[in-house]
């Protein structure tokens, strides 16, 4: 089983594979280490990855970049919303009022989901992965930003699947960083806690975590973010600025042009960076529309200023992520920054200024997140045996379940009700598994929902699980209990409901019920907690109390409606009865995404896709064939060969080879597979015994030699 770690930007894709020797960053069929995150459908393939960069300015509405961006977003998001402004291809709502994009493929308008792109990148991704490894990808571990919520984890995980990849985890980016700063760490302290900040400023986001490193285990102890600042609003703010400049100078308006769009976003990026380096840069477009050339300047004070409304936001999710960790800025030990974005000198001022202390640029930047993913992959595979140590990962949303309150007969009529409690409180650990008892005598639903929208810009519910149906045989209100889980991806669900029924009692318990009107407590470690801390289980305890006892569910109810009680170890509480557990059916429905389904039926749609594209990359090879046949056979006629042809022979073929060029580039530039290969055929028909004439005759040299010798 080949282990590998998937790093994918808005901006560049990275791919990084455990070997036994150690974890490599992989190079893709250009030889880059990074690979642009973009698929272009042509009209007879698509075009992804570095080519579909290629393919990019050719073809602009139909390459689809940015989709980390799109994935799993409702289409009326604000941001979405905004981000769709500048991209060039065209995005509708499709029925279910999440985003279809637009594209013209095989020769007709056809739409994709986000997803499904997601997927053909992934596609890609593992083809790099598989060329160099020369073995099968499938487990991997993939990293995503710590903000993504539900939707967008569970579209990563949809594009995996078409993809063909099983991921064994979605890791947060800055965590996988962490992990790629820690894990080769010889000199970790044993008993105190070395704090490092990770600030990570991408293409779109900044993200900050803070961990806490001890020796064989990390623990994050906060994380923070801002979803849309990153190198990209630099660009836009330089875009902005020449636009205006050249209305003015130039009179043109780049907004109506999709590819002058285009051409001054890309020189814009460009004149950012070159300002990482230089205190002024020049951006001199040839021909950017009207056939006008257009030039322009601009210092790097300048480009400061104008940026100044972005450099205010950098500051903020500093200071919330040593809030949340409850640190000081002298207890932060090391400032460890990472992202491409961050190069611009501004950014790295303001850090200083914040953290007192230099950043530092230990880890290479753009490969962290890969390494780590991959190293985490080799951590929770079978096949690699990984160096003992530990990730304590923490969640950074709060996730309540709420349910309608009263049961039928209640007395106060407040059947209606809404009630709820935080199942996993912020930073809570991941994973982790909660179980709450309801007193209930049918069917009912509860709900996964975010406990603040605030934090995040997301529709507040998740998803929906009814219980039931059951029949309890003893008394009218049966206990059940549900088990909530948040897996090792981040995602939230109810995993079982159990009905339990106390049967026979072998010791009379005189069992009072709890006062305490709504608590959960934690169960057993969930299965798949390969890095699960030590103290995991205690840290979910502790915090699972908290939670229920700012649940603020009303005292005062009559005991029968209330709808979770306590729920501690039935087994310690009444350790003399048996209790007979019964699975209840439970069912899921999530606001959102694709059904389970629809996305086989995608995975076959990506696989026929990818075939499509194979036959396409293989004709051209055909092709290739032919023409280097035809100028190979040219030269060897009129050189080596020469000796061994007739003048007619050598006029009759050339001239035939000829006529296959001058075909290649006219009625035969655009033919099927078979049509180059039989091309081929036909000329090695007249090729292959001028080819054998010559090499008999080379061959047999050395031979007579030798008998002459023996002689
Ligand atoms: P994200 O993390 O948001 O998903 P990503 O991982 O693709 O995106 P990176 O590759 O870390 O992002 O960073 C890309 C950004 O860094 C781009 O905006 C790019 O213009 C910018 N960038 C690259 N080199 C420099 C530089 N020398 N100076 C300033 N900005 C740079
Ligand atoms: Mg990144
Ligand atoms: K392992």
């Amino acid at each position: 089983m080949s282990v590998v770690g998937f790093d994918f930007g808005n901006e560049n894709c990275l791919v990084a594979v455990a070997r036994q020797r150690g974890i490599d960053v992989v190079l893709n069929d250009e030889s880059k280490r990074e690979t642009p995150a973009i698929v272009c459908f042509g009209d007879k393939q698509r075009f992804i990855g570095t080519a579909g960069a290629a393919s990019t300015m050719m073809n602009p509405k139909n390459s689809i970049s940015q989709i980390k961006r799109l994935i799993g977003r409702p289409f009326s998001d604000p941001e979405l919303q905004r981000d769709l402004k500048s991209l060039p291809f065209t995005v509708t709502e499709g029925p279910d009022g999440f985003p279809l994009i637009q594209a013209r493929y095989l020769g007709e308008m056809r739409t994709f989901t986000p997803t499904q792109v997601l997927g053909m990148v992934f596609s890609d991704l593992k083809i790099i992965g598989q060329k160099n490894l020369k073995a099968a990808v499938v487990d991997c571990c993939i990293g995503i930003p710590v903000y993504f919520t539900e939707l967008q984890r569970r579209a990563v995980l949809d594009a995996a699947t078409i993809a063909g990849l099983h991921p064994l985890r979605l890791m947060h980016e800055t965590t996988a960083t962490a992990l790629a700063y820690g894990i080769y760490k010889t000199d970790l302290p044993e008993n105190d806690q070395l704090n490092v900040a990770f600030v990570d400023v991408g293409h779109a986001s900044m993200q900050v975590c803070i961990a806490g490193f001890k020796k064989g285990q990390l623990k994050i102890l906060a994380h923070a973010f801002d979803r849309s600042l990153g190198g990209r609003d630099f660009d836009e703010v330089l875009f902005q600025h020449f636009t205006t400049k050249f209305k003015a100078e130039y009179h043109i308006d780049v907004n109506q042009n999709a590819r002058a769009c285009l051409r001054l976003r890309a020189a814009c990026e460009k004149l950012k960076k070159v300002l990482s380096a230089n205190p002024e840069a020049p951006l001199n477009i040839e021909c950017l529309m009207e056939e006008k050339d257009v030039r322009g300047f601009i210092k790097r004070e300048e480009f400061e200023q104008i940026s100044i409304p972005i450099l205010e936001r950098v500051k903020r999710p500093l200071e919330k992520a040593l809030q949340d960790a409850g640190l000081a800025v002298e207890n932060v030990h090391t400032v460890e920054v990472v992202g491409s974005a961050s190069r611009i000198p501004s950014i790295m001022k303001i850090l200083t200024e914040f953290f007192g202390k230099e950043p530092k640029r230990t880890m290479n930047s753009s490969e962290c997140v890969s390494r780590g993913c991959a190293l985490q992959c080799a951590i929770l595979s079978p096949t690699f045996k990984v160096r003992e140590f530990q990730v304590q990962e923490c969640f950074p949303f709060s996730i309540a379940i709420s349910w309608k309150g009263a049961a039928p007969d209640s007395q106060n009529g407040a059947a209606d009700n809404q009630q709820g409690t935080i199942v996993f409180p912020k930073g809570n650990p991941i994973p982790s598994i909660k179980a709450l008892t309801f007193y209930r005598s049918g069917t009912f639903s509860i709900d996964v929902q975010y406990a603040d929208v605030r934090e995040l810009q997301a529709p507040d519910k998740i998803s929906t699980y009814t219980i039931g149906p059951f029949q309890s045989t003893k008394s009218e209100r049966a206990k059940v209990k549900v088990k909530v889980r948040m897996n090792l991806h981040g995602i939230v669900s109810v995993e079982s409901a159990t009905l339990l029924e106390e049967e026979e009692v072998e010791v009379p318990v005189t069992k009072e019920p709890s006062k305490e009107p709504a608590k959960m407590d934690t169960d057993e470690v969930p299965s798949d907690a390969a890095t699960k801390g030590p103290n995991e289980a205690d840290a979910n305890m502790e915090e699972a109390k908290s939670a229920a006892d700012a649940s603020g569910v009303e005292n005062g109810a009559p005991e029968a409606d209330k709808p979770t009680q306590m729920e501690t170890d039935t087994k310690v509480e009444a350790p003399k009865k048996k209790v007979k557990k019964t699975n209840i059916p439970v069912s899921e429905v999530v606001y959102g995404g694709i059904p389970a389904a629809e996305v086989e039926k995608l995975l076959e749609k990506e696989y026929e896709m990818a075939l499509q594209d194979r036959v396409m990359e293989e004709t051209k090879e055909k092709k290739n064939a032919v023409e280097a046949y035809v100028y190979d056979m040219r030269n060897k006629l009129s050189d080596k060969y020469q000796e061994f042809v007739t003048d007619p022979e050598r006029e009759g073929f050339t001239a035939k080879l000829q006529e296959t060029e001058d075909w290649l580039y006219e009625d035969g530039e655009d033919e099927t597979k078979g049509v180059y290969i039989a091309k081929l055929e036909e000329l090695k028909k007249q090729g292959d015994p001028i080819d054998m004439r010559y090499k008999e005759y080379t061959e047999r040299g050395p031979v007579l030699d030798q008998l002459v010798y023996c002689i």
